[in-house]
């Protein structure tokens, strides 16, 4: 493949954006090499400005779970955008975008929209400390939670691969409050709270690790925080930016039984506009603003042509329930396809999956939290990521993120993967011996 115009983009974009991209886990800082440009999308293929197609399985990191430019979403859209980009008022979309929410996602009373999923979780936390009153909260080494000042504390996702998990331009004063605890050890989130006794208002992570590969909760894990939560007085927050409306119609929330205090959204709920949204009861959600003393805004929160996409792609899951049966099909198909050609090639590899979440780490396994993903051989990912990106295949540019299967990927699209992953592999080994 050809990338000219792509890399003159590129040039052209690093003299006037950051590292010529508005989002570092783009770059390809991890893997080496020049992102790709891309023009339009249809179903799992990309489209490159060099006029390259190819099969996607970053899916926008996560919202195009029944592929690119679904016809529902795209109409709607344009319907909207017809009507007005923005008013700064209140719509009627905007309830039935909460609606659609609320009668998808277990123990969800009230939703406040917010334009990404990190305003969702800083207010989120905002919303916990009001309600307890308390200044510090738990998070998890490699959990991602966006942007926010208190997150990048041993944070995961492009922080990690860019190696500053823990971001210089946040205030020791901000970080103290910041507790991080070890994924899927419910010992180490015992021992913070001892530690920091009445001082902690919320636990908040990723229900299914999705900003370090994927890593699921081991059993047990979330009920043992839920209880812990409820023994100390804090709350149980979970980030389902990644996980909701994708591993289940309601998330994780669904799918382990585990109900939390509140929860945080993005990406699916927006199908690939800016949207997130946080919710919980209404006792919690009691404290935000206008009703309560917890002020938390904004412009274009819950912005029209955003939420006509959001509802027509959560109408499609929600009322097609075959939908998640299919996606979790063709994602297992995928994952066996590559486990049996890695086995072929006598590659060391550890991989999760939930529903159509993906991880591969190339590490012995099991891989169940941060030390054991932090031991995948990064350097051996980057030479598999561009030997699929010469065979057509377009893997998120790092080893530390999961990736996304959409329901548009059928049996081809799986064959042509798994083909391709051959491929690479013979060509990886084939000086004799293993991969690595
Ligand atoms: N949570 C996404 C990746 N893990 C965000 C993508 C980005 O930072 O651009």
């Amino acid at each position: 493949m050809n990338y000219p115009k792509s890399q003159a983009l590129f040039d052209e974009a690093k003299k006037r954006i950051p590292g010529g991209v508005n989002s570092p886990a783009r770059a390809f800082k991890g893997v080496g090499g020049t992102p790709l440009f891309m023009t339009h999308a249809k179903g799992p293929y990309m489209y490159d400005e060099d006029g390259n197609e190819w099969i996607d399985y970053i899916g926008s990191w996560g919202p195009m779970i029944l592929g690119h430019a679904y016809p529902a979403v795209v109409e709607a859209v344009q319907k909207t955008a017809a009507g007005s980009t923005s008013f700064g008022t209140p719509t009627a979309l905007e309830n039935r975008m909460a609606e659609r929410v609320c009668g998808m996602v277990p123990g969800l009373d009230k939703v406040r929209m917010t334009n990404s999923g990190t305003e969702a979780c800083m207010s989120a936390i905002r919303v916990a400390r009001g309600y307890t009153g308390r200044d510090k909260f738990i998070k998890f080494e490699g959990c991602y939670h966006g942007h926010g000042d208190s997150f990048l504390i041993k944070a995961g996702s492009g922080a990690l691969t860019l190696g500053h998990p823990s971001s210089p331009g946040v205030t020791r004063g901000t970080a103290k409050d910041t507790l991080t605890a070890d994924y899927n050890d419910l010992d180490s989130v015992e021992r913070i709270l001892r530690e920091n006794k009445d001082e902690v208002a919320a636990i908040i992570l990723e229900p299914v690790a999705g900003n370090m590969g994927c890593v699921p909760p081991r059993d047990g894990f979330l009920k043992g925080l839920r209880k812990l939560c409820d023994e100390h007085g804090a709350l149980l927050v979970f980030d389902e930016v990644m996980s909701g409306f994708r591993i289940a119609r309601g998330g994780a929330v669904e799918r382990y039984r585990v109900q939390p205090d509140l929860m945080a959204f993005g990406k699916v709920i927006g199908a690939g506009m800016p949207v997130g949204a946080f919710g919980g009861s209404n006792e919690v959600m009691g404290v935000v603003a206008p009703d309560g003393p917890v002020y938390q805004a904004g412009t274009l929160s819950g912005n029209p042509v955003a939420m006509s996409a959001g509802i027509a792609l959560l109408t499609e899951l929600d009322e097609n329930p075959a939908i998640y049966r299919e996606l979790e099909e063709q994602s297992a198909k995928l994952e066996q396809g590559l486990k049996q050609v890695f086995e072929k090639h006598q590659v060391t590899v550890a991989n999760n999956r939930v529903g159509s979440m993906l991880g591969f780490f190339f590490c012995d396994g099991p891989v169940v939290g941060f030390s054991d993903v932090s031991r995948t051989d990064t350097e051996f990912f980057s030479r598999f990521f561009h030997g699929m990106l010469s065979q057509g295949v377009y893997l998120p540019p790092s080893a530390y993120e999961a990736w996304f299967v959409s329901h548009s990927h059928d049996d081809t699209i799986i064959r042509k993967t798994v083909d391709a992953a051959d491929h690479v592999l013979t060509d990886l080994t084939k000086n004799g011996g293993p991969a690595r």
